[in-house]
């Protein structure tokens, strides 16, 4: 067998994953186009093929909804190793569709495919670029009209599975109100790919389903689903990618001179921006979300209240906060930074959102540590991200109290994380060597 460099490594599993202009997570666990992870491959292809980059982020459109929504999976081909396929979402888009969404890392994707595309010297990288902000953009626009019709600041979750962090203790108490009866019979299929003892609970798939069934009544018009939603919670994580993905297309829209674009976006970011700034909680040393059902704040110790940093400016005493705070979180851990704090009583260190550590949510982490001046810690955490991978393979997620690696294995965002974090490892082992 021919031995593979892991950069080589890391592109062959883009490459085995890719079905045609797009890449599913892994074969079979995950079979169909996921949102949140096509914007982080589509940044993993930009290190070596600016074009098909941008074909992730154009086939991802595809599925977009003509109110803005991109959905959280488009079902490009049938496949029946995934619950739940289209015919339980009944969404009515051209191509078949979810109902819900997911992280809006696509405006930040975008910005990193178009410089890299322009470095690259990418013919029509320019027309490309100005096609997917405009998709970017009316996505922005739905946000702020679907999901904070109050004005808040602060966009909203109506299922644990837009947050992209399905079974995180942060949605514990909100869907504990959620009823476990549903009128879709549950076939689950992860299940037999992967340990249940990785994988949300039953019980948990339930109150899931319970919501699609749910929204699938309202016909999936956002004013009805936010009438009548169980579940409802004004999410920091959320609030703060799309704040980062705003202020992305702003820098693309100064660049290309689109003044009016500009300034609209602007007013977004500053909302959002305002409304993330009110979740700070000195006490607890972090950002906390917001219940919008009960009007309770979300304590639990999760990897989301320290996204505000990649679209924030923190001041000194909540820079000194935040560091010591991720540095209780790494005691006794072999990788940070834990979903879940090892210290709360819902950590579980093998089971999905409740303490594994995800490589993806190390690259947003360490971008906004960077962003606010904590490069030390933002190092760490990139370097052992690449290390756990380097021993463990490209993995779903991994134990942090050992570093095994977890869930489904070549996995699409673990290999573009690698290609990303590996170069700026790489380059800050070799500037502290100078
Ligand atoms: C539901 C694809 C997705 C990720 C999510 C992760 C998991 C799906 C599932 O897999 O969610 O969307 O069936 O478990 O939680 O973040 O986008 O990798």
């Amino acid at each position: 067998m021919i031995k593979l460099d892991r950069d080589e490594a890391a592109r062959a599993i883009l490459a085995r994953n890719d079905r045609g202009g797009y890449t599913v997570p892994t074969d079979r666990l995950y079979p169909f186009q996921w949102n949140w992870d096509s914007a982080f491959v589509a940044m993993g292809f930009a290190t070596f093929d600016a074009d098909r980059a941008y074909r992730e982020l154009e086939r991802l459109i595809e599925g977009q909804w003509d109110d803005g929504m991109i959905p959280h999976i488009v079902f490009h081909a049938p496949s029946d190793t995934y619950f739940p396929g289209p015919e339980v979402w009944g969404t009515r888009h051209r191509i078949a569709t979810s109902g819900i969404t997911q992280p809006p890392v696509f405006g930040m994707a975008l910005r990193h495919v178009h410089e890299a595309a322009v470095e690259a010297g990418l013919p029509n990288a320019a027309e490309r670029t100005r096609n997917l902000f405009q998709a970017a953009l009316r996505s922005h626009r739905w946000w702020l009209r679907a999901r904070d019709p109050d004005g808040l600041g602060l966009v909203a979750i109506l299922h644990p599975w837009e947050s992209g962090s399905d079974n995180s203790p942060a949605w514990d108490a909100a869907l504990a109100r959620v009823p476990t009866s549903t009128t879709t019979a549950i076939r689950r299929k992860d299940t037999g790919h992967v340990d249940a003892a990785m994988r949300p609970r039953d019980e948990d798939y339930q109150r899931f389903i319970h919501l699609v069934d749910t929204y699938r009544e309202c016909g999936w018009d956002p004013q009805r689903q936010w009438a009548v939603a169980p579940f409802k919670i004004a999410d920091v994580q959320m609030t703060a990618i799309l704040a980062r993905a705003t202020a992305d297309l702003i820098h693309l829209a100064e660049d290309f001179g689109w003044e009016a674009e500009r300034a609209e976006l602007s007013e977004m970011h500053d909302r959002l921006t305002a409304g993330l700034a009110r979740r700070w909680r000195s006490h607890l040393s972090r950002f906390v979300s917001l219940d919008l059902v009960s009007g309770e704040n979300v304590e639990a110790p999760t990897q989301a209240c320290f996204m505000p940093l990649v679209a924030l400016r923190i001041d000194d005493a909540q820079r000194q906060a935040v560091q010591s705070e991720i540095e209780r979180w790494h005691e006794g851990m072999v990788v940070g930074l834990p979903s879940t704090a090892p210290f709360s009583p819902a950590f579980e260190p093998k089971r999905y959102w409740r303490g594994p550590v995800w490589a993806v949510v190390n690259w947003l982490i360490a971008d906004g540590l960077r962003m606010n001046g904590l490069e030390n810690l933002a190092q760490r955490i990139e370097q052992t991200t690449v290390r756990a991978i380097e021993r463990a393979g490209f993995c779903e997620y991994f134990d942090p109290t050992t570093g095994e690696g977890l869930g489904g294995d070549t996995f699409s965002w673990t290999a573009a994380a690698y290609l990303v974090l590996g170069r700026r490892a790489k380059a800050s082992a070799s500037g502290a060597r100078r």
